[in-house]
């Protein structure tokens, strides 16, 4: 009798544990699915910028025969076209070379992987994370860049991805310039299934990120995501304005995390670098969230902005939908453009 229920419970036991198992391969299944679909997506969306480098250095690579200068010279030739900017290639080639030596490489077909290492190497920054400083909450993001760069668009998507990460998210309309400009952002709001904090058109935006933050205090909010106007000021107005809103940041949430994204639109490519330094002057960036990579063989600007600015990409948009930002990972992002 005892024996038997005994033996009823090892095999109960023994069912739960091959139930368990079963659960445990289906989680890695979905895993492996969404790193799949993860990768996939990020391929797809580098697809312009992998054509543009890999394909011509590949088929670059297979007319030679043996490495010389002209070869590097052409490799120089092609990281340029690609945004990759002037410094940073050099650099790039120059640690090449020294590699290639140094290995006493002769084949040209071995100088792809090298190659893909060193801008790996390239693009890695002492002390800067690739992650949004959003942990422990409560964390503000403020999200700057000029017209049209995709900031509303990547505030939607931003929003999407953290509440799916069950943070609460709340927005603050911080765009009062532009007509419009509200209505844009509360449709992402409900899309996202977040709170919005609004003003009218033409308030102060200091103001309406005030709001913003004693909205996020009192829902508890994880994050609060501030949209601001593109409009093309000149340094000084520009200046103003960002840090005004700073100091109303500073002095009502001194305890929050502070990300202050810059968005840039990588199919500008070389403007976009400038964008950059013109902003890194005017306030401190703690990162870009790159976008439209989907549409453009630029995607090299990604490089440059981190070995040349050093500026850290955290996000990075591969199309329209409220899925089509990721976070961005060197090695995702250099695998998904060499392999
Ligand atoms: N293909 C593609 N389009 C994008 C991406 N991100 C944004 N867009 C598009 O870029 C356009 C401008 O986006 P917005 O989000 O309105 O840009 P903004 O910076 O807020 O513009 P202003 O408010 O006028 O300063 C929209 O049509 C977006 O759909 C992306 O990653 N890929
Ligand atoms: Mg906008």
């Amino acid at each position: 009798m005892f024996k038997n229920l005994f033996r009823r419970d090892k095999n109960d036991k023994q069912r739960e544990e091959e139930k368990e198992i079963e659960i445990v391969e289906e989680k890695n299944e979905t895993l492996e699915e969404s790193k799949v679909g993860f990768f996939g997506k990020l391929k797809a969306g580098l697809d312009k910028t992998r054509k543009g480098m890999t394909e011509k250095i590949d088929s670059i690579l297979k007319s030679y025969t043996k490495i010389d200068e002209e070869l590097f010279d052409d490799l120089e030739e092609i990281l340029v076209t690609a945004d990759v900017g002037i410094n940073t290639t050099m650099n790039i080639t120059d640690n090449l070379k020294d590699r290639v030596k140094e290995e006493g490489m002769t084949d040209p077909q071995g100088v792809k992987e090298l190659l893909k290492e060193e801008i790996k190497e390239a693009m890695r920054l002492p002390n800067l994370s690739n992650t949004l400083k959003i942990n422990p909450s409560p964390a503000v993001i403020l999200v700057v860049g000029v017209n049209g760069v995709g900031k509303t668009t990547t505030i939607g998507k931003l929003a999407y991805n953290l509440k799916k990460e069950n943070k609460k998210v709340i927005l603050a309309a911080g765009d009062t310039f532009r007509a419009g400009a509200i209505e844009q952002l509360n449709e992402w709001s409900k899309r996202a299934e977040v709170d919005l904090v609004t003003h009218n058109e033409g308030a102060d935006p200091a103001a309406v990120i005030f709001d913003g933050i004693q909205a996020a205090k009192a829902r508890k909010c994880d994050v609060l995501i501030c949209d601001t106007a593109g409009r093309l000021h000149n340094k000084k107005n520009l200046m103003n304005e960002l840090n005004k809103i700073f100091r109303v940041v500073e002095r009502e949430y001194p305890d929050a995390q502070k990300e202050v994204l810059l968005v840039l639109d990588a199919t500008t490519g070389q403007n976009a670098i400038s964008q950059a330094k013109v902003f890194k002057e005017v306030c401190n960036i703690s990162g870009v969230a790159l976008t439209k990579l989907d549409g453009t063989a630029k995607g090299g600007v990604a490089i440059a902005l981190q070995s040349e600015l050093g500026l850290p990409v955290k996000l990075i948009g591969v199309g329209e939908k409220i899925d089509d930002l990721q976070q961005f990972n060197i090695d995702d992002f250099v695998d998904a453009i060499f392999d």
